[in-house]
């Protein structure tokens, strides 16, 4: 059995491989930081995000619970030739999420990536933080419209 656990986030924009120390309180207590990117897509586009078709991009990964919920809801909305979607690799290798060759998985990702910190790097080339799924983006402004975290 692969490695299943999130192994390493961003700092400054760079990959940071051992992350005990910003995943764990002195007390051993998970320290789950507030997202950066939580924006909304809305229908009338008021929030600056309408509803376009074709314009998102969904990121799961299939061994997540909470990327479940997204590709749930994509599907039960009618909305997969609407939003467009990359399954990345169920494990991580030490460098997070990644579009290793998988079954279920895509080998090539929207944005031209091998790994999904990549991703969020072309959204913020200084972003701190975790790697997380599920994500979604923006391809027509090229950056991250949400990303949950805890
Ligand atoms: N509560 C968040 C959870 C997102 C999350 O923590 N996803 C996990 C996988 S199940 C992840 O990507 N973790 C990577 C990390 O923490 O570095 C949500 O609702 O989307």
């Amino acid at each position: 059995m692969k490695e299943t656990s999130p192994d390493g986030l961003l700092i400054e924009g760079s990959w940071l491989a051992d992350d005990e120390a910003h995943r764990r309180s002195k007390e051993g207590a998970f320290i789950r930081p507030q997202s950066s990117f939580r924006r909304f897509v809305t229908a009338d586009g008021s929030s600056g995000l309408p509803a376009e078709p074709g314009r998102y991009h969904l990121y799961a990964a299939l061994s997540c619970p909470w990327a479940h919920r997204a590709l749930i809801l994509r599907a039960l909305k009618g909305l997969e030739d609407t939003i467009s979607l990359s399954i990345v690799a169920p494990w991580t290798t030490g460098f997070g999420w990644s579009f290793a060759e998988y079954p279920g998985s895509t080998k090539a990702d929207v944005n031209d990536t091998d790994f999904l910190y990549q991703v969020y790097q072309k959204a913020d080339p200084r972003y701190t933080g975790r790697v997380t799924v599920p994500l979604l983006w923006d391809k027509k402004t090229r950056t991250i419209v949400s990303q949950r975290i805890g």
